[in-house]
């Protein structure tokens, strides 16, 4: 399976913004993959594009990665991810571009699985007994992803049934759930959706909670299926001059653990992820050492095993929210998962606000035991991940 072509390619991403897609043609296989963007991006991830833009990434691709990696075998993953940080030389891929390091990446591992003509998530496959994860899906929010939502980024529900369709549709009526509930409640307003698809209304962040957890009583109730809600916070979006600044008050960092620690208990919510700043490794802990509730590491770790090693000593988080761009290859992303694993904490695979319709994170989950998928709702680049997901479990069946 000896890499004959690459071929770097620019497409549009679900914000219109420009996104890099890449082939890779193998003596034996085919592989090809996109990569997403971020627009609440931690600190120390990857760069996703060199300074001057996706069209100096891949001049420098073509001039420097295409003679070197030509007649490398895909199969030699570690090999290939390694060539590409060497490559690149910096320590957050700000000359070639995660972004595009990670698509050469995926790519390669597309290619050896097509080469093998097996799907890629069992070619990937490093734990004994393989499952489809739990999907959590965003279904009203603001942030980042949204103009004049809450300043709380995502509002969640994760549903867990038998099979990957239920708890999809179950995920669906909720967003649905939530979308009569605004209507009813704000009659007079205009209705819109973020980036990801989720609602987006004129609310303080515990009216949206509010609606959240009851509809998704509501449809768990109905529908006798395991609904459980949870938040992205994106905290360090909001963390100005050590405070939280949320439109309605400003919280300073212990006062911000107390009451995210309250809202678990009160909800009675299931994961929150980016709760505290990405630079207090020791509130984390303190919050986390509060509830029972996952913890999700997302600006804090950015998938970097160097962060969670430190998150791990400090019991900052019992849970690791995993974006393959954020380190910009399929090995460290894999290795990221095994150190999250090895320490006991959850894993949750992730798409970005930015996406295309590539499903190779929905592989990813499953090959490496990934408890639940981030994966939005609804919206075609959304659905993308989620229907590969019914494909593959068809397959396992
Ligand atoms: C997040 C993601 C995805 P973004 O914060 O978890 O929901 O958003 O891609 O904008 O970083
Ligand atoms: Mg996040």
């Amino acid at each position: 399976m000896i890499i004959e072509r690459i071929n770097f390619r620019k497409i549009i991403d679900s914000r219109g913004n420009l996104a890099i897609e890449v082939d890779i043609e193998t003596t034996s296989g085919n592989g090809r993959c996109a990569a997403p963007a971020g627009a609440s991006t931690g600190i120390y991830e990857a760069q996703a594009y060199p300074e001057s833009g996706i069209n100096q990434g891949i001049k420098i691709a073509q001039k420097e990665v295409l003679p070197k990696l030509i007649g490398m075998n895909v199969e030699n993953q570690e090999h290939i991810d390694q060539t590409l940080i060497e490559i690149d030389g910096t320590d957050n891929f700000s000359r070639i571009g995660g972004n595009i390091a990670v698509a050469i990446s995926l790519a390669s591992a597309k290619a050896a699985a097509n080469g093998k003509q097996i799907e890629l998530y069992k070619y990937l496959k490093n734990v004994d007994e393989i499952k489809i994860p739990a999907p959590m899906g965003n279904v009203l929010g603001g942030g980042a992803h949204a103009v004049g939502g809450t300043d709380i980024q995502e509002f969640l529900v994760t549903s867990f049934c038998d099979n990957i369709m239920d708890a999809m549709l179950a995920n669906v009526a909720v967003h649905s759930r939530v979308k009569n509930k605004l209507k009813k409640r704000l009659p007079k307003h205009a209705l819109g959706k973020g980036d990801e698809g989720a609602w987006v209304a004129p609310l303080s962040n515990l009216e949206a909670l509010e609606i959240v957890v009851e509809s998704a009583k509501e449809i768990g109730e109905e529908r006798s299926v395991e609904i459980k809600t949870g938040l992205d916070m994106a905290a360090s979006e909001f963390f100005i001059n050590n405070k939280y600044e949320y439109k309605e008050m400003s919280l300073t960092s212990e006062e911000q653990i107390n009451w995210v620690a309250e809202i678990i208990d009160k909800y009675d919510l299931y994961s929150v992820e980016d709760p505290i700043d990405q630079e207090d490794f020791d509130g984390w802990a303190e919050l986390t050492s509060k509830t029972n509730a996952l913890i999700i590491g997302d600006d804090l770790y950015t998938t970097n095993r160097n962060r969670i090693e430190i998150g791990i000593g400090k019991k900052s988080t019992n849970a690791v929210l995993i974006k393959p761009n954020q380190i910009g290859t399929l090995t460290e992303t894999r290795k990221a998962i095994e150190m999250a694993h090895g320490a006991g904490m959850v894993t949750v695979i992730s798409h970005r606000s930015g996406e295309t319709t590539d499903s190779t994170i929905s592989h990813l989950g499953v090959a490496f035991g990934c408890h639940a998928i981030k994966t939005g709702s609804v919206g075609g680049e959304r659905i993308a991940k989620l229907n590969e997901l019914v494909r593959i479990e068809e397959e396992m069946k």
